[in-house]
């Protein structure tokens, strides 16, 4: 890492608003002092958090490059012209969309560039591994649409593809939505295209999680067998908070007519500028190094989990996740989430398949190692992680036990800084 972006805006803030300073400060302190292992998140480059506090947030610029509702776009219009050249030549795509707020503001435009209300979509279900945006209850698109479900086989936890063809075959939906959360493994993106062929399907991938390793070719590409790519901006692909959509020519105009004005206003242009910086570092050769190390991170730290008595789910992991079985311990998700963030350790609790706990309790932990990875460490650093996160889930109730593993926590992580002072 090099050094954060600590620019006179800063001690600006720090003079006129000390209360708000104090806790960005704060965060800082957190991000450096503790183990980072929510797998959807990373830390961003000096150069993209300059970005996202610079001045082109200041500028409305509904529309498109060429097209807009405001004057005075002459400038953002070349930054949003540089992002989607750079997003088209990174993932040999037709066509890029760089304006979605988040990732399921992306989602929300995938489904008004596809489908209409009360269309069925065939998706991974949330307790496998899927996202709220493919059909849960309690969101938009569980409750506008008619949404199947498909899931992980219980011998192997692997997507069963067989099920998903035989309800493709079955429910006939305007789009399959490929893509999840907590899935540890490669998706076959050759055999659903040959599924949406055959039934008539949009295919549709979230690619959130697994995109940045794509960028790096560390795994196998989604672009060229979906019609449509959503995905967020901040996890593997280290970039800013934000979203993306990739689409085949044919469905450009659709797409960017369903972004705005089907589903935002004005794009911030301060995060489309950051997106556009973080697309040329995932071009370069050490970002493809990053991606490569992301993944054998990931399996060390998977098998380390192992290695202490718990069980990776579907037997590890080929991406920059793993979702951990951790009912051997005999604590839940929920325990095991607060007793590590006691010992310094950031995860989340998550719902294994077929997990007899409830969602807001769960049977596992995610943990990622894109973090880490950025930070710098390595396969040896992730078997003490492994060692630290057993020992916290076993004894983190205890405030003693807690503080120690929180300093061995320190003692690691500051030996690879985070955002190091000037
Ligand atoms: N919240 C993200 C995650 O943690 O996976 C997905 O949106």
């Amino acid at each position: 890492m090099t050094e954060v972006y600590y620019g006179p805006d800063f001690e600006l803030m720090q003079n006129q608003d000390p209360e708000i300073a104090s806790v960005i400060l704060s965060e800082l302190e957190r991000q450096r002092n503790g183990l980072q292992l929510i797998a959807s998140e990373n830390f961003t480059s000096p150069a993209v958090l300059a970005a996202l506090g610079s001045t082109l947030s200041n500028k409305y610029a509904e529309g498109y490059p060429g097209k807009r509702y405001y004057g005075g776009c002459e400038e953002v219009d070349k930054v949003e012209v540089i992002g989607i050249e750079r997003a088209k030549k990174l993932f040999d795509a037709e066509h890029a969309n760089l304006q979605p707020h988040s990732g399921a503001s992306a989602n929300v435009a995938v489904y008004q560039a596809f489908t209409k209300p009360g269309d069925t979509v065939l998706a991974m279900s949330l307790p496998h591994g899927g996202h709220l945006t493919h059909g849960s209850k309690v969101n938009f698109s569980g409750k506008w649409f008619n949404v199947v479900s498909y899931g992980v086989r219980s011998d192997n936890e692997l997507i069963d593809y067989d099920e998903l063809r035989d309800l493709a075959i079955a429910h006939k939906p305007r789009m399959i939505c490929s893509g999840a959360t907590a899935y540890p493994r490669l998706i076959d993106f050759k055999k659903i295209r040959e599924i949406c062929d055959e039934v008539g399907s949009i295919m549709w991938v979230d690619a959130a999680h697994f995109i940045g390793l794509v960028a790096g070719k560390a795994i196998p590409s989604p672009v060229p067998y979906a019609d449509v790519v959503s995905f967020t901006t901040h996890k593997v692909l280290r970039g800013p908070r934000g979203g993306m959509i990739l689409s085949k020519a044919q469905h450009a105009a659709a797409v960017d007519k369903a972004v705005f004005p089907g589903m935002q206003g004005g794009p911030i242009m301060s995060a489309v500028a950051g997106k556009a910086i973080a697309l040329a570092e995932c071009a370069t050769t050490s970002y493809k190094n990053y991606a490569k190390k992301v993944v054998e991170n990931c399996q060390a730290l998977s098998a380390g989990l192992e290695a202490e008595g718990m069980r990776a789910v579907s037997g590890g992991t080929d991406t920059h996740l793993a979702l951990i079985d951790i009912r051997s311990t005999g604590i839940t998700g929920k325990e095991a989430d607060e007793r590590c963030g006691a010992s310094g350790i950031t995860l989340n609790k998550n719902a294994i398949p077929y997990d007899p706990q409830t969602p807001a309790v769960t049977s596992g932990i995610r943990v990622g190692s894109a973090a880490t990875t950025t930070q710098g460490m390595g396969i040896a650093e992730m078997k003490i992680i492994s060692s630290l996160i057993a020992r916290a889930i076993k004894e983190g109730d205890k405030a003693e036990k807690a503080a120690q593993i929180r300093t061995e926590v320190k003692e690691l992580v500051h030996n690879f800084p985070v955002y190091p002072e000037k």
